[in-house]
């Protein structure tokens, strides 16, 4: 098949999952896939025959304060739709991709050409921006026009439901981790590059540091888990809360046991050293990063919202407490990292527990749905 991916390029959730099921489709599936975004995907680390990028160039005119982007990504979804006879569309994120993917569609028909389009639903296009009233009838139009819809967990398609005015199947697909392909990466784990003294617990937390993200939480919690335990954090990201975060830890004295080390590239050389991955978000469709963790045989101490307990599996992967409570979350994680033993069973729980998500019954699925839809779009013509 011929599949088209429309994300957004940058280090978030939604672009990583988007980026490594195009890599999947291609190296496992044979599919040809083609992503279509304003700038090279962080992680589309290979590109060949059967793996393209076509970049959407948005001409700036001084004239117009907004620059149209929708208008330019529609004008070249039919480009390379029309250039390279797409099959499918696959759009991650209803904001604004499902939009212009129906403008595309509409002007394909016009040329006798018709494109089913997939929806993926990730989060915050739904329980942050896409409630919004100015947004919701736009975000509900191309929910409804998709020919399929998908969303990475159970607890996004029920809020998904409880805010839009839905008349359409949703499947709940959930992110996923390529098992297979950590074991062969044979990572050499250098502890001591990160903190020379081994007896430090490492601590660590990953996101895009926007409100939601409860960055201060993450050194609330790290600072009681260092009153009983040596230790380090490692905040791993950039976004709004950066700042705040880092005056937090300047004003009592904290630089010393917690490094930003600002967006990286080298991912599992940070988990993998890594004793204890915190996440407290307010809002977590899903948690990428908690299950990266995870593959990482590193235990999570996160929040029990959203989609987080079906990622995070209590006292058994990690642990999940309601939002805000430090102290409980501060308690967990030195329960874990204070006994060895426990330590060392949490850390093969949460690997057992990323099993769950694989890659293969992943792409299966998304398979699946790309069939159903190719169907659902040739019985109505
Ligand atoms: O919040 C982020 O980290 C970025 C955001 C995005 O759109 O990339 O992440 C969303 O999608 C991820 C992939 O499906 C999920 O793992 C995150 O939980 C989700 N973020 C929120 O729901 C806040």
């Amino acid at each position: 098949m011929k599949i088209a991916i429309v994300c957004y390029p940058t280090f978030g959730g939604s672009g990583v999952v988007a980026t490594e099921l195009g890599k999947a489709l291609s190296r496992s599936k044979g599919h040809e896939v083609h992503f279509i975004t304003y700038s090279h995907p962080v992680r589309l680390d290979e590109l060949g025959a059967h793996l393209r990028f076509h970049e959407v160039d948005v001409p700036q005119y001084v004239l117009f304060r907004y620059q149209p982007y929708e208008l330019a990504l529609s004008s070249k979804l039919v480009e390379v739709v029309q250039k390279h006879q797409i099959d499918l569309l696959h759009v991650h994120y209803a904001i604004p991709h499902a939009y212009a993917a129906y403008m595309a569609r509409k002007m394909l028909e016009d040329m006798g050409i018709t494109l089913p389009i997939v929806t993926t639903l990730h989060g915050t296009d739904i329980t942050l921006v896409g409630k919004n009233q100015l947004y919701k009838p736009a975000v509900t139009f191309s929910i409804n026009h998709s020919d399929a819809v998908t969303a990475v967990s159970k607890s996004l398609k029920a809020d998904t439901i409880k805010l839009f005015d839905i008349k359409q199947d949703i499947q709940v697909i959930p992110n996923f981790i390529d098992i297979q392909k950590h074991l062969a990466s044979n990572i050499q784990c250098n502890r001591s590059l990160i903190e020379p003294d081994l007896n430090k617990k490492i601590i660590t937390h990953i996101s895009n540091f926007r409100p939601l993200k409860r960055v201060v939480d993450v050194l609330k919690v790290f600072q009681k888990i260092k009153e009983q335990l040596p230790s380090k954090l490692l905040m791993v990201g950039h976004g709004p809360e950066r700042k705040k975060a880092y005056q937090y830890c300047k004003n009592r004295n904290l630089l010393n046991d917690v490094m930003f080390l600002g967006e990286s590239s080298e991912i599992q050389k940070i988990l993998c050293a890594s004793d204890l991955f915190l996440l407290p978000s307010e809002s977590e469709s899903f948690g990428l990063a908690a299950l990266e963790a995870m593959l990482h045989k590193v235990p999570v101490v996160s929040t029990n919202i959203g989609g987080l307990p079906e990622v995070n599996r209590h006292n058994y992967s990690g642990l999940t407490y309601p939002l805000g409570d430090i102290q409980a979350m501060a308690e967990g994680a030195i329960k874990i990292l204070s006994n060895p033993q426990v330590h060392s069973k949490f850390q093969k729980q949460a690997f057992e527990n990323a099993k769950r998500f694989d890659v293969n019954g992943v792409i299966r699925a998304y398979e699946k749905v790309y069939e159903k839809a190719v169907m659902k779009v040739r019985q109505s013509t």
